[in-house]
């Protein structure tokens, strides 16, 4: 995947509220291209998978069991500088801590139930855009 690519998945807490399209609506409207997106829903044994980085975090089991909690949306996006503009598009974690604005700031409901994922770095976002997209399904 190209460098100019993010990986995002919005949340089980925000599709649930129906705040998918106010966020697909924000991102367009940030300068966000959907190259990949789909809805789905992971086993807990996927999201244990996605997210196993954090496999010996305290939080780990409760973010595995959330994120398999209902359906997802996730995304593959492209713009220039997309992991770092991603990351300031969603805000901080823990929405406490968000900024004004931010995606996280408006929707999120706390730090587990926080509306959105952004990849946090150009390899990182391959690899997670790869874990829901084939090649075929990138446009
Ligand atoms: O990249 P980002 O999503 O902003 O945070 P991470 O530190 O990668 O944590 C992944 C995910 O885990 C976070 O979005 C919420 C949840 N989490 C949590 O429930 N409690 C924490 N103390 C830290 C993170
Ligand atoms: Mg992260």
């Amino acid at each position: 995947m190209a460098t100019n690519r993010t990986f995002t998945m919005i949340k089980p807490d925000a599709v649930a509220d129906g705040n998918s399209g106010a966020i697909i609506k924000m991102i367009e409207e940030a300068g966000f291209k959907v190259i990949a997106m789909k809805k789905t829903l992971l086993t807990p044994a996927q999201a244990g998978k996605f997210y196993e980085v954090h496999a010996e975090r305290p939080f780990y089991a409760d973010l595995c069991e959330y994120m398999s909690s209902g359906p997802i949306v996730p995304m593959i996006l492209e713009k220039e500088n997309a992991v770092l503009d991603f990351r300031t598009l969603i805000g901080a974690t823990d929405p406490a801590k968000a900024d004004e604005g931010t995606i996280r700031k408006i929707f999120a409901k706390s730090l587990s139930a926080n509306a959105i994922h952004g990849s946090d770095s150009d390899e990182n976002a391959a690899i997670e855009g790869a874990f829901f997209f084939a090649t075929t399904e990138q446009y």
